[in-house]
C-alpha cells in the first residue's frame, strides 16, 4: 500500500513535470513575437523589409511579407532604419540613354586593362570600346567579353546593346545584342562587330551599354554584384 502511495506519488510529480514543460514552451512561443520567424522565400515584396535573429543573410536581411518586424537585439534599430524597401534597393538609380554610368573606354581589337565596376540593384552602365588596329592591311574584328558575378542569394543577369553607329553620342537601349540569364553565380557572354576598311578607313568604334538586371534576390545591402569588361576578347 505504501509502495503504491509513493509510486502515485512519483506519477503525478512525473505529469506536473511534463504539464509545465508544455506549458512553458507555449508561453515562450507566445512571447517570441518579436523574433523574426524563419524566412520562407527569397522573392522580393512590396512591403518592408526587416531583420531576422539569425545572420543567414547578407547583412542579416530578409525579405518579409510587408511587416516590419525588428528582433530583439537593440543593436539592430539603426540598420532596421536604414533598411528601406526591397523594390527601391532593386530599382535603377541610372537610365539610358541618358544617366548611365560611364565605364570608360577600352580598345575592341588591342590589348586594354579590363574595365570593372560594382554595385547593388539595376544598372545601365556605358563603355566605348575603340578600333585601334587601324591597319588598311588586316581586319581585326571588334570584340567584348563581359562577366557578370551576382553576390550570394542573388542573381543578376547581364544584357548588352550596341549603337548602331560609331558616333560619340550614338547609344542603343532597346534592341538586344546579346544577354544571358543564367542562374549560377557567373553570367558571362561576348559580342563582336566587323572592322569595316573601305578605301580611306572607317572608325568602327562603338558605344556600348551593359544592362545589369536583377532577376531574383532582395538586393541587400552590401550585396553587391560585380562587373567586368575585357576588351579583344571573346
Ligand atoms: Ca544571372
Ligand atoms: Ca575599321
Amino acid at each position: 500500500m505504501y509502495d503504491h502511495e509513493v509510486r502515485s506519488q512519483k506519477a503525478r510529480a512525473v505529469g506536473a513535470v511534463f504539464a509545465f514543460t508544455v506549458l512553458s514552451a507555449f508561453a515562450l512561443a507566445a512571447c517570441g513575437s518579436d523574433a523574426a520567424p524563419a524566412p520562407t522565400s527569397l522573392a522580393i515584396d512590396a512591403g518592408t523589409p526587416r531583420r531576422d535573429a539569425g545572420a543567414n543573410y547578407p547583412g542579416d536581411l530578409v525579405p518579409d511579407a510587408g511587416v516590419d518586424s525588428p528582433d530583439a537585439t537593440s543593436s539592430d534599430a539603426a540598420a532596421d532604419a536604414k533598411m528601406g524597401d526591397a523594390a527601391t534597393r532593386c530599382a535603377p538609380t541610372t537610365s539610358c540613354p541618358t544617366g548611365q554610368r560611364d565605364l570608360g573606354t577600352l580598345s575592341g581589337d588591342k590589348a586594354s586593362a579590363p574595365l570593372t565596376a560594382t554595385g547593388v540593384g539595376n544598372t545601365w552602365l556605358n563603355v566605348r570600346v575603340t578600333e585601334d588596329d587601324s591597319s588598311v592591311t588586316s581586319a581585326v574584328d571588334l570584340k567584348l567579353k563581359v562577366t557578370l558575378t551576382s553576390p550570394p542569394l542573388e542573381n543578376y543577369d547581364v544584357v548588352i546593346y550596341l549603337a548602331s553607329s560609331s558616333q560619340v553620342g550614338a547609344f542603343e537601349c532597346q534592341t538586344v545584342r546579346a544577354q544571358s540569364t543564367s542562374v549560377s553565380q557567373t553570367d558571362q557572354l561576348a559580342v563582336s562587330w566587323p572592322d569595316n576598311h573601305p578605301a580611306g578607313g572607317q572608325d568602327d568604334s562603338k558605344n556600348v551599354t551593359v544592362e545589369v538586371r536583377h532577376a531574383s534576390g532582395p538586393c541587400a545591402p552590401g550585396a553587391e554584384w560585380s562587373l567586368k569588361v575585357e576588351g579583344n576578347a571573346l
